[in-house]
């Protein structure tokens, strides 16, 4: 197989996945799940590709207009379709190579491949047959789109050819096999995050004052991809000065400053999986006796959360436990009185003047990765850990992000190869 950048999951974890989602379907179950769209922008451009996650999940294939069909038999077996986009000869000189029957097969373990012309009337056979349908809703609880996507599409197109049918959603399903990663799966998240710390520190020493935050953005993209990730997992933050206090800044135009901070908050996608992490830096390579006191009250809460994110805990509980710890630093820091924080002590959330959002999200195929909003860590869940200080009146903002994997005695850094300690920080950028 050399049509892929990245060193694809087996087979065999596709065929796994298909098995125990059927597993928990009823006899009669027909799942369709489609590619997403590829979007347009103007004329006749179109954005990149995105490829729907649970497809990718249990297909293992990243190509548009690609479909999924499961039938779960009487006796609970499972016959599994995959529609592909045709391509010939013809088609590979105008729009490149796609993926030919024998490769899709290679990819997903499904050995029923066929071009998506037959799409209409394998639903014409399949549907009126089926007790239930389950498609591909995405119910995510933060979920904010006035796009229709492909599968809400094809969703419409469906029950307007077959109003009765009995349409059911995967979501949930789909996303409590998806919290839960795999070795298979370990395997792509340690190299999205390997690749994430190293190009990171590559960068590092090369920052100095006058340099433009979009030169560093150049930078990290040049060392990410020349790692074989295909992009930045998200937009990259790299935040100098007062804009380390905006959440969100994705502009990277202005040049940093001598005695300024850098805040950069990035990520390397390898093979579909996801890496995310945050460190703030002085750009001219010493951090201020503020900035440091600031920054090492940050780095005791992620440490803090670090040591206590274990199986059994709930992540409401935990959020709770990092506040407390919060507080504390953001008192010694002289930015809370006690009294602010006495006034609430078990769950002082004043400390979200300074530290307004959420300590960690789960991580794995998406960014912020499905999953119910409060859940119990468990065992092989990944989670990103990131408390953060903001202070716009100083031009002080901190946060500090990896990611971890939950193992039964607590959680193991994925990123142990970019620095946290201030000495560490200060060393390599001499
Ligand atoms: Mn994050």
């Amino acid at each position: 197989m050399h049509t892929l950048r990245y060193a694809p999951i087996p087979a065999s974890f596709y065929a796994d996945r298909r098995d125990k989602l059927a597993a928990q379907l009823p006899a009669g179950s027909l799942v369709i799940i489609h590619a997403n769209d590829i979007y347009p922008t103007n004329a006749d451009g179109t954005l990149a590709h995105h490829q729907n996650a649970n497809l990718f999940y249990l297909t293992g294939i990243d190509q548009e207009e690609t479909v999924l069909l499961m039938r779960v038999m009487d006796d609970g077996s499972h016959e599994d379709t995959l529609l592909l986009r045709e391509t010939n000869e013809h088609i590979v000189i105008w729009e490149g190579a796609r993926l030919t029957k024998e490769m899709a097969t290679q990819l997903s373990a499904i050995d029923d491949v066929r071009w998506t012309d037959e799409y209409n009337s394998l639903l014409a056979e399949w549907v009126p047959a089926a007790k239930e349908i389950w498609l591909e809703q995405d119910n995510h609880p933060r979920r904010n789109t006035y796009v229709q996507t492909r599968n809400a599409r094809m969703e419409a197109a469906l029950l307007a050819a077959y109003p009765d049918a009995k349409v059911k959603c995967l979501y949930d399903t789909l996303a409590a096999m998806r919290m839960v990663k795999t070795e298979e799966e370990l395997v792509q998240l340690r190299e999205a995050c390997r690749i994430t710390g190293e190009g990171f520190v590559e960068v590092l020493r090369s920052i100095k004052p006058g340099m433009g935050e979009w030169e560093m953005e150049g930078l990290l993209s040049s060392a990410y991809i020349r790692r074989r990730a295909r992009k930045f997992s998200f937009l990259p933050i790299i935040a100098s000065g007062k804009d380390t206090c905006v959440l969100h800044y994705i502009s990277n135009h202005k040049r940093c400053e001598d005695g300024d901070l850098i805040l950069f908050d990035i990520g390397a996608e390898y093979g579909g999986y996801a890496g995310d992490m945050t460190r703030t830096v002085p750009a001219n390579g010493k951090y201020t006796p503020r900035q440091k006191a600031v920054y090492e009250a940050c780095l005791a809460v992620h440490r803090y959360a670090f040591s206590i994110m274990r199986p059994g805990l709930k992540k409401s509980e935990y959020e709770r436990l990092v506040r407390v710890r919060m507080a504390a630093e953001l008192v010694k820091l002289g930015l809370l009185t006690q009294e602010e924080v006495d006034a609430a002590p078990e769950n002082p959330l004043c400390v979200r003047k300074y530290f307004m959002h959420g300590t960690s999200h789960s991580l794995g195929i998406d960014v912020h990765d499905v999953g119910p909003l409060d859940i119990e860590f468990a065992e092989n869940q990944v989670w990103t850990i990131e408390p953060g200080i903001y202070i716009p009146a100083e031009n002080i903002g901190i946060r500090i992000e990896t990611d971890v994997v939950i193992h039964a005695d607590g959680a193991e850094d994925l990123i142990p190869n970019a620095p946290l300690e201030v000495a560490d920080i200060e060393a390599l950028m001499q």
